[in-house]
């Protein structure tokens, strides 16, 4: 039986984690810890928060004290590090949150985890701190270059990016000169169920339903390697299980798409969405499919984002002979599967995006 402590865990990718452990691993505790920034949702959690095996905790891995109680009280022998800002347009209007969270609540955590594993007499009998980052570290590719391997040399080009790449040469740091046993993983970009609609994805699919512009970045020709969240998940499962100590292993998808495509997708799978299931007109009268229109119509280039990395894409190699990773979801697959979810979880995007349920998170997590 294994204790964890999920940073970020109402978040996007930390949401999808959780779930899947608890539903994997019934046995095993799962503590949350998360600030719950915007991006944070306890809705995320829906049917956990009840469970025995689950605690959720409100406070910033930035409390330096906070981290370190909670890893004594719960005895964990297992950090899995979701907690970050992870939105680049964010990161260029107001960068200092990125560096305290990425850089210093990550440092936090590496000390605690150092103090509580490898300087007290109750530590466990083995421990293990895995550090979830991303392919942004990397920095951008041209049309031929190949897939960023584990070895490809590190160049942040966002202040995201380089308060990532920060982070992971700390988890490097403290495995190396005090024997913390670590695992980093690099994944790229990932779409799914519970993710703010402030990325690609979900922020085209909201818009095109509320009849508002598709902004497009430049061109639109942009490329990332895009997975289904689920499959993440299930690599940072086989990383936990098989991966190699001190090792980092780059996760992707194989689906490179270019941003201008996958816009054009949405608005084909939203038109056809529409003329399958009438109710949809009645809930979303203002989207041009509920008037015979076209999605598409809202397509709209808008001013390129600064210092914009051209082409993301992953070299899976070591995931896929190390771990066996390979993804279970094609990007058609996962694309549809997205949308459907969120023409079903009508009432999640309105509450996260309004902040509603954040009087339900003060009542019951203001003393937590
Ligand atoms: P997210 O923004 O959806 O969620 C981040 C979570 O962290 C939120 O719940 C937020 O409340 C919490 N948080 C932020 N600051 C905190 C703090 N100081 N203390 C405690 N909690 C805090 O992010 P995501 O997309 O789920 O990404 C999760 C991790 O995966 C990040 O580290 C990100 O860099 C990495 N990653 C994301 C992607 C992607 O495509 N989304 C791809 C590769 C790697
Ligand atoms: O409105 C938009 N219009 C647009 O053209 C938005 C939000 C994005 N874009 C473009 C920018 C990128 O080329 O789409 C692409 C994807 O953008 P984001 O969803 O913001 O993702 P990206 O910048 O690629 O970073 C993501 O992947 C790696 C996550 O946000 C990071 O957390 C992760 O590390």
């Amino acid at each position: 039986m294994a204790r964890l402590l999920v940073t970020g865990g109402a978040g996007f990718i930390g949401a999808n984690f959780v779930h899947y452990w608890v539903e994997q691993y019934p046995d095993d505790r799962v503590v949350v810890l998360d600030s719950l920034t915007y991006a944070g949702n306890l809705a995320s959690l829906e049917g956990l928060t009840d469970c025995e095996q689950f605690r959720f905790v409100k406070e910033s891995i930035v409390e330096k004290d906070v981290v370190a109680t909670l890893l004594r009280e719960e005895q964990i022998d297992t950090v899995v590090h979701f907690a970050a800002e992870s939105h680049v347009d964010r990161s260029i209007s107001g960068p200092a949150d990125f560096i305290d969270t990425n850089i210093v609540g990550t440092h936090n955590l590496l000390q605690a985890a150092r103090s509580a594993w490898l300087d007290s007499d109750d530590a466990p009998a083995s421990h293990r701190f895995h550090h979830v980052s991303t392919d942004e570290v990397y920095g951008s590719l041209g049309p031929t270059d190949p897939g960023f391997s584990e070895s490809t040399p590190y160049a942040p080009n966002s202040p995201y990016s380089a308060s990532k790449a920060a982070s992971d040469h700390l988890v490097r740091a403290y495995h190396h000169t005090y024997g913390l046993q670590v695992t980093t993983s690099n994944c790229s970009n990932n779409y799914g169920p519970y993710q703010f609609p402030e990325k690609l994805i979900p922020l085209m699919i909201v818009n095109a339903l509320e009849g508002k512009l598709l902004p497009v970045y430049g061109d639109g020709s942009n490329i990332r390697d895009w997975l289904y969240v689920e499959d993440h998940v299930r690599a940072i499962d086989l990383v936990l299980k098989k991966g190699r100590v001190g090792e980092t292993y780059n996760i992707g998808g194989n689906e490179e798409w270019a941003n201008i495509d996958i816009v054009n997708r949405i608005c084909a799978a939203i038109d056809t969405a529409f003329v399958d299931d009438g109710e949809l007109a009645t809930r979303f009268p203002d989207a041009p499919a509920a008037k015979g229109g076209q999605t598409a119509s809202l397509i709209t280039s808008v001013k390129d984002r600064p210092g914009h990395d051209w082409r993301y894409a992953i070299d899976p190699s070591r995931a896929q002979n190390e771990l066996g990773f390979r993804p279970q979801h094609d990007f058609a697959g996962g694309l549809a599967s997205t949308i459907d979810w969120m023409l079903n979880n009508e009432a999640w995007w309105r509450a996260v995006m309004d902040g509603s349920y954040r009087d339900w998170v003060t009542k019951h997590y203001a003393s937590s």
